[in-house]
């Protein structure tokens, strides 16, 4: 339940990852939402109607406390803030907060905008797959690196946080663009560990009512 009593709303597509990690830190809370589609491939997030949410036409957007928020990371530290109680998905200890917020800004600044829908498009089909391809592997390179220090059964110690939240969507990224992650066992074991939790799993790309099916 959320503080207000009011159901939340995510504007979210199955497969955008911004829109994943969100789903999966309301689940985290056990936050109760519903849901509105925004299909990136038929245009719906450009529509002057729903920039009234995310004026800069991505997804995902949130109302939630009769507010409208918008970029997913800074929406996951505010569910947080708002939502005190464990799992804390942003450490209490400061060194372990930079390491989750750190982890964060690898995948969420350093990687996704990368090989985000619209720039792929610009980069053009004959250079696109390897475009993605060199900077999610020099993002995970740097991210493999920082799990060395950072990870316990999780990214940061042994427990969930919001490094986790984006680091399970930016591996369903990975794979989706057939990136090899046999250099990466330690993001790939705790990839493995996470998809056995419920919110996960509940959050996961094929259990999302626009799900068009395998092979879509
Ligand atoms: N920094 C933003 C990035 C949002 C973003 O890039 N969303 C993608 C999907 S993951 C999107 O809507 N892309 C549509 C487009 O670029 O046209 C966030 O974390 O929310």
């Amino acid at each position: 339940m959320t503080n207000s009593g009011t159901k939340p709303i995510l504007y979210s597509y199955y497969r955008s990852s911004c829109s994943y990690r969100v789903r999966i830190a309301l689940n985290l809370k056990n936050i109760s939402y519903s849901q509105e589609i925004v299909n990136l491939l038929k245009g719906e997030n450009k529509t002057e109607t729903y920039k009234k949410y995310n004026p800069k036409g991505e997804v995902p957007a949130l109302i939630i406390d009769g507010k409208t928020l918008v970029q997913s990371v800074p929406i996951i530290e505010y569910i947080d803030d708002t939502h005190q109680y464990k799992p804390r998905l942003l450490p209490e200890d400061s060194y372990k907060r930079y390491q989750a917020r750190m982890i964060s800004e690898i995948i969420a600044s350093g990687i996704q905008p990368l090989q985000n829908n619209s720039v792929l498009k610009r980069v053009g089909e004959e250079k696109k797959t390897e475009w993605a391809h060199d900077f999610i592997k020099n993002g995970l390179d740097a991210l493999e690196k920082a799990l060395e220090e950072s990870a316990g059964r999780y990214c940061v110690g042994d427990e969930v946080s919001i490094a986790d939240c984006c680091l399970v969507p930016q591996i369903y990224n990975a794979r989706r663009f057939n990136v090899d992650l046999t250099p990466y066992p330690i993001m790939t074991a705790i990839d493995e560990r996470l998809s056995h939790i419920p919110a996960f799993k509940q959050a996961h790309p094929n259990q999302q009512p626009d799900f068009p099916g395998e092979g879509n």
